[in-house]
């Protein structure tokens, strides 16, 4: 009853079935169901994987008590965040060809048969603004482009939760059509069929070429291939990217200056002082790691300095102690990161004088750098200056 009531109110005369709104207006087989179906199952793979990677990196940056992210394996974020970026960026071929088999649903007629058509439209909104505004905000984050004013991640994250909201409603709402139009069917194949096939292959094509050419980022294996990738991992001083440089984190002369220290203090039994030459004398360890930045690139160094679990030693801090890790840098997210009792207790949490036997480049945090087993770039912080025990 409520419906039909519905239906004839909403429903307009005929006579303002005009220009795209007329039957046939839209002649390509292509704007079809089962392509739309084939494209949104793998759009919903990719699209999980996305979310559930970047809410994991979200969650090791800003984690709530009940969250510990262990310091090992060593090399897991740098997979996790690979596959976070991979993902968004083989979503967008995939996204754009969506689109297009399906825009000619925007002029369906009626335009609103019920209450629940009526939502499911309104849910595209977020759905479709959500995924744009994902992939492009991610897209040019990673291209080191900011044409925005808003807080990457802020706006990245709380847009990420309003677009899997939507499309969960969208899931719901296409099951049926998604499950009709994706069985199999008896009949011979036709010259349709024919054309879908190759349409879906085409793009299937396009979105596997562009994860080969930028894989490489982050996959040594395929690094000769990564000509679409923004980051070239072998371009840098000292043969490796640079994110912040010394003198844009404004840590000039305090970086290089002989009044240099480090440190360490808090909740410790001995405060500690240590020059350059005192971090030197302690033994030093040696440890593989890579720095894996948010942005998709990696890089596997083997590194050399302090352990930090050596200088809590030495300062007599309590056991699990956490540590918070700051820098010379004055200004800026990234100046401090804190190191969970896990990682501060891991052998391999370096705070580093020297990659590959060579003394740090200023760029890459001389005189002190942090570099820890399976944190995010972000966290390993550059010019240490001091460590603050709790
Ligand atoms: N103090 C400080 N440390 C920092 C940063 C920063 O901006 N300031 N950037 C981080 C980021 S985003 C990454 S990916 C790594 C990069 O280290 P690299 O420049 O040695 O390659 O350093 C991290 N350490
Ligand atoms: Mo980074």
């Amino acid at each position: 009853m409520v419906r039909r009531a519905t239906r004839r109110l909403l429903e307009p005369p005929e006579t303002l079935r005009r220009g795209p709104f007329r039957s046939g207006a839209f002649t390509s087989k292509l704007h079809d169901a089962r392509v739309a179906s084939w494209l949104g199952l793998a759009l919903g793979v990719t699209f999980t994987i996305c979310f559930a990677t970047g809410l994991l990196s979200h969650l090791i940056q800003h984690p709530p008590s009940f969250v510990t992210w262990p310091s090992r394996p060593a090399g897991l974020y740098r997979v996790t965040q690979g596959l976070h970026v991979t993902t968004g960026l083989a979503s967008i071929p995939l996204l754009l060809a969506k689109l297009w088999s399906v825009y000619p649903h925007l002029w369906t007629w009626p335009p609103v048969r019920d209450v629940a058509h009526l939502v499911e439209r309104i849910t595209l909104l977020p759905l479709v603004g959500g995924s744009l505004f994902l992939l492009f905000t991610g897209l040019a984050n990673i291209s080191l482009w900011y044409p925005w004013r808003f807080f990457f991640p802020a706006g990245h994250y709380w847009a990420a939760w309003i677009t899997i909201g939507a499309l969960i409603v969208h899931v719901g709402a296409k099951w049926t059509v998604f499950r009709t139009s994706t069985a199999r069917r008896r009949v011979a194949p036709d010259a349709t069929d024919v054309d879908r096939r190759r349409f879906l292959q085409v793009i299937a094509g396009v979105g596997g070429l562009v994860t080969l050419t930028t894989v490489g980022q982050t996959f040594r294996p395929l690094r000769r291939l990564a000509l679409l990738a923004p980051r070239r991992t072998d371009v840098g001083p000292q043969g490796f990217p640079v994110n912040k440089s010394a003198a844009g984190a404004g840590v000039l002369p305090a970086a290089v200056s002989p009044a240099y220290r480090l440190i360490v203090d808090g909740n410790v039994e001995r405060p500690l002082s240590l020059s350059l030459a005192d971090l030197r004398a302690l033994p030093q360890r040696e440890a593989t790691l890579p720095i894996a930045c948010v942005e998709g690139w990696s890089v596997s160094k083997t590194w050399q300095g302090v352990a930090v679990r050596d200088l809590l030693d030495l300062a007599g801090a309590p056991a699990h102690a956490e540590v918070v890790v700051s820098s010379l840098q004055e200004r800026g997210l990234y100046k401090a990161s804190v190191l969970s009792a896990a990682h501060a207790a891991d052998a391999d949490t370096l705070l580093a004088l020297d990659v590959e036997g060579e003394e740090l480049h200023i760029d890459h945090g001389y005189p002190v750098r942090l570099i820890g087993p399976n944190r995010p770039g972000v966290m390993q912080t550059k010019w240490v200056s001091r460590l603050t025990i709790s």
